[in-house]
C-alpha cells in the first residue's frame, strides 16, 4: 500500500490544486491533502474553513483524506508512514522554490521523495494568492475555484460579492 501526502497551505483550495489531487490520487493508493497550520503567518481562513472546503472539493476521490499539520512536514510524513510529497508545477517560476524545499527535505529525512506533477494549462496561471485579490477587486473567479471557495469567499468578503 502506497501512501502520498500532497502538502500546501491551500489558502483556499483551486481548482489547480484539485487536478494535482486527482492525479495523485489515481497513481497512490492513498492520498493525504495535508494543510500546514502556521501560527506565524496570517492565512485568510481556518485551518477549520480551509479543511471543510477541502473535503468537499474532493469528496469525489474516495481514497483522499484531508488533514492538517503543523511543524515540519518530514516529522509529519513519518508519522503517516509516508515517503511521498506530492507537489505541482506551474511555470518554471515555481521550480526554484520547489527545488529548495525538495532539497531541504532530503536533507532532513533521506529517505522523502519529492515527485512533481505538472500542471493542466487552463490552471497555470492560478494561485490562492491570486484568486484572492481577483476576487478582492471583483474579478470574475467562479470558474478558478470550486463552488464551495466561492461561497466561502462571499461570505468571508460580503462586501466584495459580486
Ligand atoms: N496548478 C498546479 N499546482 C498548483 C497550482 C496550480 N494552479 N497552484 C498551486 N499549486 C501547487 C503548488 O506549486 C504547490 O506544490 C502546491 O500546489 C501547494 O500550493 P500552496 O501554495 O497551497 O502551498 P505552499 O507552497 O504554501 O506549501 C508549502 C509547504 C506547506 C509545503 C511548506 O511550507 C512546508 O512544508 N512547511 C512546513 C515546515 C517545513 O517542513 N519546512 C521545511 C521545508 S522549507
Amino acid at each position: 500500500m502506497i501512501r502520498a501526502v500532497y502538502p500546501g497551505s491551500f489558502d483556499p483550495i483551486t481548482n489547480g490544486h484539485i487536478y494535482i489531487a486527482e492525479r495523485a490520487a489515481s497513481l497512490f493508493d492513498e492520498l493525504i491533502f495535508a494543510i500546514l497550520v502556521n501560527p506565524q503567518k496570517q492565512s485568510t481562513f481556518s485551518v477549520d474553513e480551509r479543511q471543510s472546503m477541502a473535503r468537499e472539493a474532493l469528496s469525489h476521490l474516495p481514497n483522499v483524506e484531508v488533514t492538517f499539520f503543523e511543524g515540519l512536514l518530514v516529522d509529519f510524513m513519518r508519522r503517516e508512514q509516508s515517503r511521498i510529497v506530492i507537489r505541482g508545477l506551474r511555470a518554471l517560476s515555481d521550480f526554484e522554490y520547489e527545488f529548495q524545499l525538495s532539497l531541504m527535505n532530503r536533507q532532513l529525512a533521506p529517505e522523502i521523495e519529492t515527485l512533481f506533477i505538472v500542471t493542466d494549462a487552463r490552471y497555470s496561471y492560478l494561485s490562492s494568492r491570486a484568486v484572492k485579490e481577483v476576487f478582492h477587486f471583483g474579478g470574475a473567479i467562479a470558474d478558478m475555484v470550486p463552488p464551495g471557495v466561492f461561497r466561502r469567499l462571499r461570505e468571508h468578503f460580503p462586501d466584495k460579492s459580486l
